[in-house]
């Protein structure tokens, strides 16, 4: 459940029954015609009997979550979580304090058959309620109207009740039936699953397997997304085309923003305006870092001027309403052409990335990507002279005893992407890195090369250049669309997209 705010006692609301008969009345009737059934309702339904079938029998509980304090009496924007979203379908700010419960059910002859869901949420409250006009997170005077049982029925195609009952929805026959709830959604709720599944008898080895029960529901939650629908790849193909726009406007602003100063927030700002726009908001912090920040690989202050001559690295992706988010990278010479110190870094990162991409396919391995895009990396360290003397691309590729190569770019080139930014967290190592990429997944490729400006094992001139470029890549029955690949990649590509851009 949300998290309490700090209730300022210089507040206070009218409280007399005749300020409360008044309130109630003079309002016309509420339009209740139901809300048209949404799209995503029938893929929401197949993603919740996979995980039905997973756990036949059992009480599945899945928390939105709630509201979070920022400060004081303001809540952060609420955000459900996202095994929440994929199942529900619900998306953007909805809805906080909802939990989705998935109730096993047996036929007529007491057989396994299936789950019915039940979403518990606090739906609108009646015009004569103190809710209706004091409660500044839930009422209509404060946040609007929100939706009745029956409008979420008719949305999503489930039951929906009132959180109040789930309580008693959770402890029912909690001895007889397994309950299982995704523990970091909400503690709240977490605290009433242990609550009513503690027995008498319950000893630490009981609440261990209980733990792990539950664990190996956020597994399974987190492996169902790997494979994204063809909903979802059509909400995948909205973000990266919302977020091309976001990177044009910038483009379109960098001379304002080198003019400006504190020119990264200025960029930041420009994305963050077409976001929202476009979208729910950012997927994640924006990464607008210019000259030697884009050797700050999370650098998402953005605080730096941004100056002529330099590199920005923008890194930032719209999400969408649903909020499935795109995640793509972009290193643009700020004054439109790359040097030829910045474009020999480029061109040896283009080159892996084009390794990376190549190497996505139905069949391979998740770490086939890196691996062809690293080995690429490599090469050129080596023939710019940068590994230690004596070792060889065979010997920096080597898992256990070189490495070296690392310095210059440390993270990984991919990570499953969907609802959240790094999709799929919680699936098995061996399922993730180690699986096989199957057609609908969709991962980033994103090789880079990070050279510090006090890296004193590098040339002067390389010293403070960092490049990355990244993209959205599906796997498709035969190979791989690259979802964000219609965005200029390579360097005379990119000089030539600012040139058009700026040029209007
Ligand atoms: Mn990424």
């Amino acid at each position: 459940m949300s998290e309490e705010q700090q209730k300022p006692e210089h507040r206070s609301r009218p409280t007399s029954q005749a300020f409360r008969d008044f309130v109630a009345q003079g309002w016309a009737p509420r339009d209740t015609t139901p809300p048209q059934r949404a799209e995503v309702a029938e893929y929401a339904a197949r993603r919740r009997a996979e995980i039905s079938s997973a756990f036949p029998g059992e009480r599945l509980v899945i928390p939105a979550g709630g509201l979070k304090v920022r400060s004081n009496d303001t809540d952060y924007v609420f955000r459900p979580h996202s095994a929440f979203a994929h199942l529900t379908g619900l998306g953007a700010d909805r809805e906080p304090d909802a939990v989705l419960v998935l109730e096993p059910q047996t036929d007529d002859d007491g057989n396994d058959a299936g789950h019915e869901a039940v979403l518990y949420f606090r739906p609108l409250a009646g015009r004569d309620s103190e809710e209706f006009f004091g409660d500044s997170r839930y009422g209509e005077f404060w946040v609007g109207a929100r939706p009745t049982l029956e409008d979420v029925e008719a949305e999503l195609g489930v039951s929906a009740r009132h959180v109040d009952e789930l309580p008693d929805s959770i402890a029912k026959d909690a001895g007889a039936t397994t309950v299982r709830v995704v523990r970091e959604a909400d503690s709240d709720v977490s605290a009433l699953v242990d609550r009513a599944r503690t027995t008498e008898a319950q000893t630490d080895e009981r609440t261990e397997r209980q733990r792990e029960a539950d664990a190996e529901l956020a597994r399974q939650l987190s492996s169902v997304r790997f494979v994204k629908d063809e909903w979802e790849i059509g909400q995948m193909r909205e973000a990266v085309e919302a977020t091309a726009h976001g990177f044009e406007a910038v483009i379109a602003d960098l001379p304002e923003a080198i003019r400006r100063g504190r020119g990264e927030r200025w960029v930041e700002g420009v994305f963050g305006l077409y976001a929202r726009h476009e979208g729910n908001g950012v997927g994640y912090d924006s990464i607008a870092a210019s000259g030697d920040h884009a050797n700050t690989l999370h650098w998402i202050k953005n605080t730096g001027d941004i100056k002529e001559g330099d590199l920005l690295l923008l890194d930032a992706g719209v999400e969408v309403d649903s909020l499935y988010t795109a995640d793509i990278t972009r290193t643009l010479p700020v004054s439109g052409r790359f040097s030829e110190a910045q474009r020999k870094v480029y061109d040896a990162v283009y080159a892996a990335q084009e390794a990376g991409i190549a190497a996505v396919r139905p069949g391979a391995k998740f770490s086939d990507v890196h691996a062809a895009a690293i080995r690429v990396i490599a090469e050129h360290l080596h023939a710019w002279g940068l590994l230690p003397d004596g070792v060889g691309v065979e010997d920096t590729l080597d898992q256990e005893n070189g490495q070296y190569h690392r310095r210059w770019m440390v993270h990984g080139t991919s990570h499953h992407l969907g609802i959240d930014v790094h999709d799929c967290a919680a699936a098995r190592r061996e399922e993730y890195m180690e699986g096989e990429l199957k057609p609908g997944m969709i991962l980033t490729v994103e090789p880079g090369l990070y050279f510090k400006s006090d890296d004193e094992l590098v040339p002067d001139e390389l010293r403070g250049i960092g490049v990355r470029i990244e993209d959205d890549v599906l796997v498709t029955a035969d190979g791989h669309d690259n979802l964000s690949g219609f965005m200029p990649r390579s360097a005379d590509e990119v000089e030539a997209w600012i040139a058009r851009i700026q040029q209007g």
